[in-house]
């Protein structure tokens, strides 16, 4: 079998919660996606990466399981979710789940018997007598206490983190991924999953954030964990899988993909979500475009295959964030749009921003609804921060940001009700039906630029070649059998010289460039160049 028959896929995530609402309670829902399938087959998309739909007490928005094999009530049944492959299928659309293996839900019934003492259970999560001094992703101590023992989490005290030295824990693990590739999911993108063997408790070095974390990022067993995975289940489906990795270097990046490792075939890195940060993403500095060029660029000469993305569900919206989400709304949106899909590697697209969806517009702590977000302002709050400042931390970095309601029409169109979580009201503006009739919307473009990728060759398979990396400028090359196709971008509001001399044939532009003779590049400009041969 081809285990790289994922090369050409173009991955579009959906964030149930906040998709489409089908049934009038204000949360998004899997009838809903089903009633969107052909807008997201019109996008040209082959792939959709499914958020959890999982049954979860939502502590942390499905990232919590309680149950890996049943869907959660809010999202519809079990028969809808088989609906849903099976539409999407009928569309050329395969999906990809999420999957959550570093902690259930304190809910799921392991964990509930797990608090017995003489549970056959009990090894299925990390129980001790006394606390280490590791903090948790959402801050705060790592362990929290039931019957008299401490148990180990490294996000909420809702998401107890599974025993990973425990052969059933990868017994039950293995049936669940057989269920549901079973069902014909496609793959998985695998939640955390650099962080998931933990080779000591011990106390770690002292540290602003994640104390603890050299005893289990990208340990040896974790390697050996995802060797297992794909022998004993991924191989024998035609499937694929994304790991989410927190804190990996291009090296360690490399050490999870390799083909001759066979443990996954991509993973998502952060280096470019830290580029905006002092330290830890909640202290956010001034962008400088040349520091992101500097680091895609890295991981395009180094990484054997990206997983290339500007937005998710917990990082603030791109475009409110690397482009201008006022004055050059349009241009900027299309301009990293260009960026994302031209790269070498393969392209996810998060929900709305191909609408060119912005940040949220919350306006008081109280319509935040994100577990992370409250725990932080808490913390900044004990630390005598003032408000203001502890305002704008959320503001800029709050994961709501990204996971207000997909604006499908002025009025909103995510639900007849009130939305579990507000909506921008620039969705009168910013809208699927606005963005559908308008020819030069930035939907559009996408739909174009798709197109252009997936009939490319040189897009999908062609080789990375830097041209051009300072002021602001981003210039690349992709080549493939003496074809040359040259991306383009400014990442900046202002116009600059063209710092080199360029012909060939301009198969796209997001400012309806007609030819190259003009030596100024406006703002956010960007440009795809067919190379003559
Ligand atoms: O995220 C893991 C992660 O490290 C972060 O991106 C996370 O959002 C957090 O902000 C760290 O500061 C994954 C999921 O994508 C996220 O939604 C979950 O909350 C988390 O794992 C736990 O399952
Ligand atoms: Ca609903």
């Amino acid at each position: 079998m081809n285990r790289e028959h994922w090369k050409n896929s173009i991955v579009y995530q959906i964030y149930p919660r906040s998709y489409k609402d089908s049934n009038h309670d204000g949360i998004g829902d899997i009838p809903g996606i089903i009633e969107k399938l052909d807008y997201v087959k019109d996008l040209g998309v082959n792939v959709i990466w499914l958020s959890p739909v999982y049954a979860s007490p939502n502590d942390d928005n499905g990232y919590d399981i309680s149950d890996y094999v049943s869907i959660n009530p809010e999202y519809g049944t079990m028969d809808d979710m088989d609906l849903l492959i099976q539409e999407a299928r009928n569309r050329g659309i395969k999906i990809i789940m999420d999957l959550v293996i570093n902690h259930t839900s304190d809910e799921h019934k392991w964990f509930i018997e797990s608090q017995k003492i003489d549970s056959p259970y009990r090894d299925y999560y990390i129980w001790r007598e006394k606390p280490n001094n590791w903090t948790s992703f959402f801050s705060g101590s790592a362990w929290d206490k039931i019957g008299g023992s401490y148990y180990l989490h490294l996000f909420s005290k809702k998401q107890p983190d599974l025993n990973w030295n425990n052969p059933k824990v990868m017994e039950e693990i293995q049936k669940v991924m057989k269920f549901w590739l079973d069902k014909g999911i496609y793959g998985f993108r695998c939640d955390v999953i650099n962080v998931i063997f933990k080779s000591s408790l011990a106390n770690g070095k002292k540290r602003l954030v994640l104390t603890g974390r050299e005893f289990y990022h990208s340990q040896e067993g974790c390697h050996d964990i995802l060797r297992t995975l794909r022998k004993e289940v991924l191989d024998h489906y035609e499937s694929f899988t994304v790991g989410e990795t927190v804190l990996v270097n291009t090296k360690e990046a490399n050490d999870l993909i390799l083909p001759e490792r066979k443990e996954l075939d991509m993973v998502f890195g952060f280096e470019h979500m830290e580029v905006d940060q002092i330290n830890n993403k909640w202290f956010k500095t001034k962008f400088k475009p040349n520091k992101l060029i500097k680091v895609l660029t890295k991981w395009q000469k180094e990484v054997y295959w990206n997983a290339n993305y500007l937005s998710n569900h917990d990082q603030p919206r791109a475009l409110s964030r690397f482009g201008d989400d006022k004055v050059y709304r349009v241009e900027s949106a299309k301009m990293l749009a260009t960026l994302n899909l031209t790269l070498k590697g393969t392209p996810y697209i998060y929900q709305g921003e191909e609408i060119g969806m912005t940040n949220g517009d919350f306006k008081s702590l109280d319509e935040y609804k994100d577990i992370e977000t409250h725990r932080i302002y808490a913390l900044a709050t004990k630390l005598k921060f003032p408000k203001w400042y502890r305002m704008k931390m959320i503001r800029k970095t709050s994961r709501d940001n990204a996971r207000t309601p997909m604006q499908w029409s002025p009025g909103g169109g995510f639900s007849s009700k009130k939305p579990w979580l507000k909506m921008n009201e620039n969705t009168v503006k910013i809208n699927v039906l606005d963005s559908i009739q308008n020819s030069d919307s930035i939907l559009n473009y996408y739909k174009e630029l798709i197109s252009i990728r997936r009939e490319s060759d040189i897009l999908m398979n062609g080789s990375f070649e830097p041209l051009y990396m300072k002021h602001g400028l981003f210039m690349f090359k992709r080549v493939h059998t003496n074809q040359a196709i040259i991306s383009i971008s400014n990442l900046t509001k202002r116009a600059k010289k063209m710092p080199i001399k360029f012909s060939g044939k301009i198969i796209l532009s997001n400012y309806k460039r007609e030819n190259m003779s003009d030596q100024l590049l406006k703002p956010y400009e960007s440009i795809l160049l067919m190379e003559e041969a």
